[in-house]
Order: C-alpha cells, then structure tokens, then sequence
C-alpha cells in the first residue's frame, strides 16, 4: 500500500480519484444547464441499470404486470459517468444528484421523489400493491427496506469500491468491508431460512430493493469474481430465494427496460 501522510486540512486538488475524476467535486449543485426530456406518461424516471437504478424499473413493471395501466411510465438515462446527474434539470428532481428520480405528473401538481427506496415506498402506497395494509406486516417491509438503505452503502460503496473501483487493491479495507457484507449475507440467509420472502409470507418492495443488490451479487452480475470472493453460493436459503426472484418476469423486464437518451 502506498504511503499516505494525512495533511492538517485535506484539499480536493491534491486528491486521486481514481475512475471517478470525471465527476467527483466536493461540491454539491448544478454544474451546467440541461434541459430533461419529459413525456407523456404519468411516471417519468430518470436513471440507469445499476443496483439502485434497476430497483425502480422492477417496481414499475411489477405494478403494470398486476394490472395497473397507470404505472405507465418514460424512462431516460442519465449517464452517471458523463456527469448527466450534475444537470440543471436533474438536480432540482434530485438536490442530490443521484440516481433514480422520479417525477409523478399523474395528478394536479407535479410531484419529484428521489431516492431508491423512497421511490418504491411512494409507488407501492399509491398503487396499494407489494406493502400490506396490516399494521404488523407493513412495519416488518419497511424494516427491511430501510435495513437495505442503511446496508447497501457497505456493499456498493464500501466492499464494491475497494474490491473492484480502488486504483489499487488495500487489504485492510477489503477486510472490513469483507466482514461486514459476509455478516449481512448470513443475516439476510438466516431470516430466508424461515420465510418464502424477506418480510414474511408475500413479496413486498423489501424484496424488490433487497435483491437489486444482494440477489444481484449473489449472481455474479455485480463487481467480477465477487461472488466467488464472497462464496455467495454457500448462503443456500438466501441462493434459494434470489433464485425465485429473478425467475419473474417483471424483474427481467425491469432489468432489459429501455431507456431515451436524453439528448
Ligand atoms: N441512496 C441513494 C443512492 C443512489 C446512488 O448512489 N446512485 C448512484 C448510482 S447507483 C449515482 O447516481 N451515482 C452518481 C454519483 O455519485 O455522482 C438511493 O438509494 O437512491
């Protein structure tokens, strides 16, 4: 590992940043003008085929495969690593610069939603489908699916980053993120050893947000050789359950959707 001497005040300038110099600023904020496409569709979602991009595309053709037309909805891509997601237009739908955002134009005032789980949280209350109503049941979703917002970070951002994006390979992250997404692994394989879904009886947007990352890699679709780094297969009740989950049809589609270009 090379030598690193903290400086007293840490200075973006003097910061390698690897694959991510294009974009990374320590600052938030639009950083050029960009007008966004907007449809004709009640839903318009701007985003991309990753993890978190992928767990709103699921939800939507999950809600259109159970019947409700009104999910209809555009999808435009926003190429993260050209910058798309510092565009003016994009940033007042998400502050953030983030994506998924998503803008409901389905009622009277047009509505921005950004952030992946509050994206399926919002749907799924307004359709009334993939959350029960019961008191009980929808607590035990929304654990999970706010387990996952606070979970995944560890796995994209922390072991994702250092076992795949790192210029260079550092044993001593991989190690602590390594721990901590195996940890999670067991948990989430220990809680499917006694349930068909993660929040009980039925399949919930806790599943959709779940799987988009932890089904994903126990794939092998995220971060090559991670699977294996991980031995993803040895997790059976977990394994058993992704299994069944990418075996639905609006989950496929949901992966092969097809984004507008924006420009
Ligand atoms: N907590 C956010 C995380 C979203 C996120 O990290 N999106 C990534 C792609 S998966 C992104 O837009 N990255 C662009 C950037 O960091 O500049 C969510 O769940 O929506």
């Amino acid at each position: 590992m090379s030598e690193y001497k903290l400086p007293k005040v840490w200075s973006a300038a003097d910061s390698n940043q690897g694959k991510f110099s294009g974009i990374n600023q320590p600052t938030a904020g639009a950083r050029f003008e960009q007008k966004l496409p907007v449809g004709e569709q009640p839903f318009q979602l701007y985003s991309l085929g990753t993890p978190n991009g992928v767990k709103a595309t699921i939800l939507l053709e999950e809600l259109l495969a159970a019947g409700a037309a009104e999910a209809a909805y555009d999808l435009y891509q926003i190429s993260i690593m050209d910058g798309d997601q510092f565009g003016s237009d994009f940033v007042k739908l998400n502050p953030n610069s983030k994506i998924p955002a998503l803008l409901d134009q389905s009622g009277a005032e047009p509505i921005r939603v950004f952030e992946s789980a509050h994206i399926l949280l919002y749907l799924a209350e307004k359709f009334g489908q993939f959350i029960p109503a019961g008191p009980a049941e929808r607590a035990e979703v929304l654990n999970w699916l706010f387990w996952q917002a606070g979970a995944a970070p560890f796995l994209g951002g922390g072991f994702g980053h250092f076992f795949h994006y790192a210029p260079e390979k550092m044993e001593y992250p991989i190690n602590r993120f390594t721990m901590e997404v195996k940890r999670q692994l067991d948990l989430l394989d220990k809680e499917l050893a006694a349930k068909p879904y993660i929040a009980g009886q039925d399949y919930s947007i806790a599943d959709i947000a779940i799987w988009s990352w932890y089904g994903q890699l126990a794939e092998g679709r995220l971060y090559a050789g991670s699977a294996e780094f991980l031995d993803t297969a040895s997790y059976k009740h977990l394994q058993a359950w992704v299994d069944k989950i990418t075996a639905r049809p609006a989950v496929q589609r949901g992966l092969k959707a097809e984004y507008k270009a924006i420009k």
